[in-house]
């Protein structure tokens, strides 16, 4: 990890003084490197030796960092990681842009890498990302919105990066193309699980805490799995004053409604839901691991997707 921060540093280098100055800002922020270290410890549990796999993680940090200057900006966020975000410091239009130099950059620094599969299996992979983006801004203040078509948005919004970065792993190290899947289903299994969990976390965490504000999703009537569940909950149980309430809170957005809705979440038990749903996928993950050779890495990626269920930042 020390190795793929240096590369990380040295490849922020710009000209252009805002660049270096808010990229800085940004990468060194206090992120948890999480995809990176998948990157890392994947190649190294499916047997890779050499060192390209520092310029993978590298390259997935830089490709997360874009994504994340560009979502404050989409969902006009004042705080991440604690700190001011971006936006809020240099305005949206230097945020968007030094995110394309991030995300510019780490096609330059594939292009170093030189393999067409890494090119592939990233240039798709950034694709989709852009792709759930623009499915979950087509989803918002919709109350029909539905369980599958949200699991549809978080595999492309936070899951496929997982996936590639553990994919990725398994082509540096040559592996099967069976186990190149398998393990890169762990990843798709491990983000759908911490997508979850960033979904409960934005209706149970403390802001100070988790770094960024809490009730944000209801107040963009962004309908995640907690009010998606709650409302199909509340319209099966014939709860039409419930029902009402929660589709209300979904089509029109804001926190003026913040107090009942907690309330329904409670009573139908949206949140040991989604919990639930999340403790499967880590399941799933780790079941997905069984081809590698027992390692201290494979132990790692165990421990790292047992840590995904219960995290509070
Ligand atoms: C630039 C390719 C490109 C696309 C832009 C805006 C956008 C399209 C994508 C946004 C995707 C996004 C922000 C998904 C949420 C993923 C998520 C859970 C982020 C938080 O991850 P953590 O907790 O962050 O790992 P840290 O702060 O630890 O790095």
């Amino acid at each position: 990890m020390q190795a793929v921060d240096r590369l990380i540093q040295r490849s922020l280098q710009s000209d252009v003084a805002l660049v270096n100055q808010l990229s800085h800002y940004i990468i060194n922020s206090g992120g948890k490197r999480l995809r990176p270290m998948l990157a890392l410890l994947m190649a190294r549990a499916c047997g890779y030796t050499g060192d390209k796999h520092i310029d993978i993680a590298a390259i997935v940090e830089f490709i997360h960092t874009a994504t994340l200057l560009h979502d404050d900006v989409v969902d006009e966020s004042d705080m991440r990681r604690g700190k001011d975000t971006a936006n809020n410091v240099w305005g949206n239009q230097a945020a968007v842009l030094v995110g394309d130099f991030l995300y510019s950059r780490s096609f330059e620094m594939m292009v170093d890498v030189n393999q067409m599969r890494v090119m592939q299996i990233m240039a798709s992979t950034t694709n989709i990302i852009a792709e759930g983006e623009v499915l979950q801004l087509l989803n918002v203040n919709d109350s029909e919105t539905t369980e599958a078509r949200y699991l549809e948005v978080i595999y492309s919004k936070t899951a496929k990066l997982f996936e590639a970065a553990c994919q990725l792993g398994g082509v540096l190290a040559e592996r099967p193309e069976t186990e190149e899947k398998m393990v890169a289903q762990y990843g798709v299994h491990l983000g759908t699980a911490f997508q979850l969990i960033d979904d409960i976390l934005d209706y149970t965490a403390d802001s100070d805490e988790m770094g960024k504000n809490v009730g944000d999703d209801l107040a963009e009537g962004k309908p995640t799995l907690p009010l998606i569940y709650a409302l199909a909950k509340s319209k099966l149980n014939n709860e039409i004053n419930d029902t009402e309430l929660l589709q209300k809170a979904i089509t029109e957005g804001g926190l003026d409604h913040i107090d009942a809705v907690m309330e329904i979440i409670h009573k139908t038990d949206a949140l040991t839901y989604t919990t639930n749903v999340a403790k499967n996928e880590t399941q799933l993950a780790i079941d997905c691991l069984q081809p590698l050779e027992d390692n201290p890495f494979k132990n790692a990626l165990i421990g790292l997707a047992k840590y995904s269920l219960s995290r509070t930042t």
